[in-house]
């Protein structure tokens, strides 16, 4: 101490220098204890940023794993339902199926009468003889049907092969336009439909024929003629 203050009276400017460079070497490592401080601080923060980050990409990973097992088990269910959707289509078509069978057994005539067929849901007679039409219509009526309407394709079908196959003669259906030219109505007060089955260049008679029959010279198809003509004819009864 003694020294000290020798020195001090002797020369104070090197006490102070020496006190000062004591001081700066201090605020030096201090400073250099807080950088490394605030560096560690910046670290943490960061190395926490990481984990956090890692945190999310293990959710984020789980999550796409639950998305893919989903879509799975989504793919999976959507299997099962087409097949019992299918199941039940199926079913359907059985059904479907039964009940145009029970139709078509209870909406059919299990009989027709005496000389009569069944086509569909009519029964149908060929004659054997011949006669005008007037008469050919009054016979069936007499027998509780009408001359054939013959009202679609597979019926004319029907009626023209089987006359094809017989008698191969002209054969009277149930039309005429005997009330007004050019009208023809069918044997049940009902118009005809469409073009109809007209043999090629028929009907061509006019007021003179008015009267239709099978034509076995024009591929079985239809003509009009004279009504008087005496030609087989073909009677239907409904089931
Ligand atoms: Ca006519
Ligand atoms: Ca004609």
């Amino acid at each position: 101490m003694q020294l000290a203050l020798l020195r001090l009276e002797r020369n104070p400017n090197v006490l102070i220098k020496s006190k000062s460079a004591t001081y700066i070497g201090y605020l030096q490592r201090r400073e250099g204890v807080l950088q490394s401080e605030a560096l560690k601080k910046v670290s943490d923060r960061h190395r926490n940023h990481m984990a956090d980050l890692q945190t999310v990409l293990i959710a984020q990973q789980a999550h796409i794993t639950r998305l893919q097992n989903d879509s799975k088990s989504s793919e999976l269910d959507l299997q099962n339902l087409l097949a019992e959707q299918k199941k039940i289509i199926d079913s359907l078509k059985e059904r479907v199926a039964q009940l145009e069978e029970r139709i078509k057994d209870t909406g059919s005539p299990t009989t027709c009468p005496a000389g009569y067929q069944q086509f569909q849901r009519t029964c149908y007679r060929f004659s054997t003889d011949q006669k005008p039409y007037s008469e050919a219509r009054d016979t069936c009526h007499g027998e509780g049907g009408r001359l054939a309407t013959v009202k679609t394709n597979w019926t004319h079908d029907f009626l023209a092969n089987h006359v094809r196959a017989t008698t191969h003669a002209n054969t009277w259906i149930g039309l005429s336009d005997v009330e007004t030219e050019g009208v023809w109505v069918w044997d049940d007060g009902t118009l005809l439909a469409g073009e109809g089955m007209w043999g090629t260049g028929e009907p061509n008679g006019g007021t003179m024929e008015n009267c239709v029959h099978i034509y076995a010279d024009k591929d079985y198809r239809w003509n009009d003629n004279l009504c008087p003509r005496s030609y087989y004819y073909i009677c239907e009864v409904l089931a």
